[in-house]
């Protein structure tokens, strides 16, 4: 049993399990997967099983059981330093939580409108109301983040962070209904949708069966 368990939802549907997934594969340490299937009629039963809040992800340390993404990202950010999870420098490490957290909170019209799907495809769709204006500021945040901080690497804060674990369903989003972006949002979408971490969960997402209506 690895020191580490990460319990996740579908991995086709569960944007916040592929949050802190992917944090917890930068932090090259081995960890167990408990997959809860979020088709299945008894998952909150078995999602309360782990935590009390009864939603995924839920991390598991030891006895530690952390719940909510952003309390398990800072918590593998402080365990491995060198996993480079906040930028470095005390500026771009502010912008950066600044901007995980407004994906946290925020995007309510896109989360609604476009939910993850990652192996089907529904281009065109999903636009309802209020979508664009969260497209746009997500675009608006991706350029500044690329501009001020990004010169060391392909990611928002040139290498790869919690903001863009945070923005990586994202990504996935404007894949399966094909939203319409600038070349940068475009060439950013791209070096996540095709990291070997993405890619891994892409394929795992693929393979699996169960539906979420
Ligand atoms: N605020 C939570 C949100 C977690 C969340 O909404 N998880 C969804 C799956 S992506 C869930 O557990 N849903 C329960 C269900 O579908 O029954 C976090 O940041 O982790």
């Amino acid at each position: 049993m690895a020191e580490f368990t990460l319990v996740i939802g579908t991995k086709n549907y569960s944007s916040w399990s592929l949050r802190s997934w992917l944090a917890l594969k930068r932090c090259a340490v081995a960890f167990d997967e408990t997959l809860i299937d979020l088709a299945a009629a008894d998952r909150r039963g078995k999602i309360l099983g782990y935590s009390k809040a009864g939603l995924v992800p839920v991390l598991i340390h030891d006895r530690l059981i952390i719940w909510e993404t952003m309390a398990i990202c800072e918590y593998l950010a402080e365990r491995f330093p060198d996993a480079g999870l906040w930028p470095g420098e005390p500026a771009a490490r502010a912008v950066c939580r600044a901007v995980a957290n407004e994906m946290h909170a925020g995007f309510a019209s896109l989360r609604t409108h476009m939910p993850m799907d990652i192996r089907n495809s529904y281009p065109g769709v999903g636009l309802g109301r209020g979508v664009q204006a969260d497209i746009d500021r997500i675009v608006d945040i991706w350029h500044d983040c690329r501009q001020q901080y990004g010169q060391s690497g392909p990611y928002l804060f040139g290498g790869f962070t919690i903001a863009d674990a945070m923005f990586a369903p994202v990504v996935a989003r404007f894949k399966t209904y094909g939203v319409d972006l600038p070349e940068q949002a475009v060439s950013y979408c791209n070096h996540v949708w095709e990291c070997p971490d993405m890619i891994e969960w892409r394929a795992a997402a693929a393979a699996e069966t169960s539906v979420v209506a």
